[in-house]
């Protein structure tokens, strides 16, 4: 079974790392956010695309989710040294990352082709694709004005009300062929439970996503990442509130209205089956919560074997 996943950051990681394991090795695509993109000293750093990638190797920081294992930081105590900004915590070998992404980037090598030459060396069996190759960049309206994503999350660390998100760029975005193929080719397609507002957000509103969504013939099912009315990590929760959306299971499913055809919710939110399914979707109530690694594979079987069932 060929899997096709669309993720953000940390909690898509995870459910794509059970998937990884769920399946045959190279029958996963996971496409991934690419609007929290920055540029700090001048490196191309996909905070999303790297968590995915060193997640799927195994090579991920199990306490942060992001960043690598065993890490160490002597090029910032240097900047630090220098009086320079730190507050976005860049590791010595993940340094390495950027830097060759941003060299082949300068060199004319697209986005698709750097993820694919980065992640086939660290041994990732499927793909990772990023959502387009255009520089899309999430920028958040909020009543201390205008912030750049990482500005927002890292160094304010979410405390200011979102009250609008602008995608500056992504007029001109387009998803890959790459996309296009594992979109058209999976035979489940997984919304992981990501943050609907800026992780998925962005990558729904590529212009023509929706679309080859709409015309992919697999089952398309999405992973709550709301659970008792709260986020599993990160502002997802407040940020649906300030935008006025419902900070539910039910609330995420009103977002994808239209495009999915089943929802998996925890069993604490067993009550809003019947509102999801208003929305015309099937309902897994399970356990949604990826606690440790053995978790993301029973989950990861759980909603393929959700999914396939929906394609019957
Ligand atoms: N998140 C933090 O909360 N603090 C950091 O200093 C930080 C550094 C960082 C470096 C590389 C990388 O790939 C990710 C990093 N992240 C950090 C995570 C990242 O900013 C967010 O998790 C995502 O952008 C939200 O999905």
């Amino acid at each position: 079974m060929k899997a096709c996943a669309l993720a953000g950051g940390v909690g898509g990681a995870k459910l794509s790392a059970g998937l990884q394991d769920a399946l045959s090795p190279g029958d996963l695509s996971v496409v991934v956010n690419t609007a929290d993109d920055f540029d700090p000293w001048g490196l191309r750093v996909c905070p999303d695309l790297d968590t995915v990638m060193y997640t799927l190797a195994g090579v991920a920081n199990p306490e942060t989710g992001w960043g690598l294992a065993g890490e160490s930081f002597a090029f910032l105590e240097a900047v630090s040294g220098y009086g320079g900004d730190t507050w976005f915590k860049l590791g010595d070998r993940d340094l390495a990352t950027h830097v060759l992404r941003t060299q082949k980037l300068r060199a004319g090598h697209t986005l698709t082709g750097v993820t694919a030459e980065l992640s086939q060396a660290l041994g990732i069996p499927g793909r990772i694709l990023p959502m387009c190759n255009e520089k899309v960049s999430t920028l958040l309206k909020t009543p201390a004005g205008l912030l750049e994503f990482q500005e927002y999350f890292v160094r304010r660390r979410q405390r200011d009300e979102v009250i609008g998100v602008d995608l500056r760029g992504i007029e001109d975005a387009r998803p890959t062929g790459a996309v296009l193929e594992a979109l058209s080719g999976a035979d489940v397609i997984v919304f992981c439970p990501s943050n609907p507002v800026v992780s998925l957000g962005p990558v729904l509103s590529v212009p023509g996503m929706r679309e080859a969504l709409a015309a992919a013939p697999a089952p398309k099912v999405a992973v709550s990442p709301i659970v008792g009315g709260r986020a599993l990590k990160g502002p997802a929760d407040r940020m649906l509130s300030s935008l006025g959306h419902e900070v539910s299971s039910a609330g995420v499913a009103a977002l994808y209205e239209g495009i999915l055809d089943g929802m998996v919710i925890d069993r604490t939110d067993e009550g809003q089956r019947g509102d999801i399914e208003a929305l015309g979707m099937a309902v897994l109530a399970t356990d949604a919560v990826m606690h440790d690694p053995p978790d993301r594979g029973r989950l990861a079987r759980e909603v393929l074997e959700f999914g396939a069932g929906l394609g019957a």
